[in-house]
């Protein structure tokens, strides 16, 4: 029997890539799962999917993480059989251009920072009272290889990510002593939709980043999640850095022709 079995997994951004992948992982683990993003049919979709193909339970709803209010209000709302969070993925991010500081949009800045920063920091604020009062919990966020090397025309996504792993350390000393685990995911080059986002549609743009190379996919992270979520009980996975075989760092990658 998995350690995942019949435990509760909330899954923000579940509608494409990474969140996606960790969605069907989970269920495959037995989980029950609570997962949400912005388009709500894909939710639907992705929700009735997993009911049919693993027999879990799935409670999926519209969030956007950057709405403060909408935060608080439908994680209240969230039923009474998938309150009780076990394992919350902050997942929801994004980049938007990839610009030198001085030719970048405010409007870029904003969303990233709203997204990938203020929204993990009002989601984990919301479920997590919750796990102290039950004192168990897992919180795994998906940080990034650009939280631990900034990269030319990155400043804001990378100080987000930055951001993230601050977040996770102050976080993982803050409730040391309330049975909760604090851990970060950190990828390097994942084939998602994250590109097309990040070069507004821009398919071939997109297409270059991964060109040459077997770049990761979502499911090689969901498995990351999978193993840091599984571990024993007395075990705690603090961060994994996960890169393609051909990446050595943010910015050191090997392409073949
Ligand atoms: P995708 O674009 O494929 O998925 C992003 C997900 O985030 C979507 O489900 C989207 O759903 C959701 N999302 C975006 N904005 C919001 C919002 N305001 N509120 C709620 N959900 C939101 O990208 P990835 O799967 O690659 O990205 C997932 C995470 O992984 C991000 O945090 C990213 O920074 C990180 N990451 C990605 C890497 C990569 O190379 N791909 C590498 C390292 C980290 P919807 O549009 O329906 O709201
Ligand atoms: C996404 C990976 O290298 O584009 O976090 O920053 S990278």
């Amino acid at each position: 029997m998995s350690r995942l079995e019949n435990k509760i997994v909330f899954i923000t951004g579940a509608t494409s890539g990474i969140g996606k992948a960790c969605a069907y992982a989970f269920a495959k683990e037995g989980s029950n799962l609570v997962i949400s993003a912005r388009r709500l049919d894909l939710i639907n979709e992705i929700a009735k999917d997993i009911t049919e193909k693993y027999g879990v339970k799935v409670y999926g709803f519209k969030l956007d993480v950057r709405n403060k209010q909408n935060v608080i209000d439908a994680i209240k709302s969230i039923p009474t059989e998938f309150k009780a969070v076990d394992i919350l993925i902050n997942n929801a991010g994004l980049a938007l251009g990839l610009n030198k500081f001085y030719e970048d949009e405010l409007e870029n800045w904003d969303v990233m920072i709203d997204t990938n920063i203020k929204g993990l920091l009002y989601v984990t604020h919301a479920i997590l009272p919750g796990m102290i009062e039950r004192k168990s919990g897992h919180i795994i966020n998906i940080g990034s290889i650009a939280g631990h090397e900034a990269y030319p025309k990155g400043s804001v996504y990378c100080a987000t990510k930055f951001a993230v792993n601050a977040i996770t350390q102050s976080l993982r000393m803050d409730t040391i002593d309330k049975g909760i685990l604090v851990s970060t995911i950190d990828p390097g080059l994942v084939e998602t939709n994250f590109s097309n986002i990040r070069f507004f549609g821009d398919k071939e743009k997109a297409k270059n980043v991964y060109k040459g190379l077997t770049p990761l996919t979502g499911e090689d992270v969901a498995d990351a999640v999978v193993y840091c979520a599984s571990r024993p009980p007395h075990v705690n996975v603090a961060q994994i850095t996960l890169l393609a075989a051909q990446q050595a760092s943010a910015m050191v990658v090997h392409r073949e022709n």
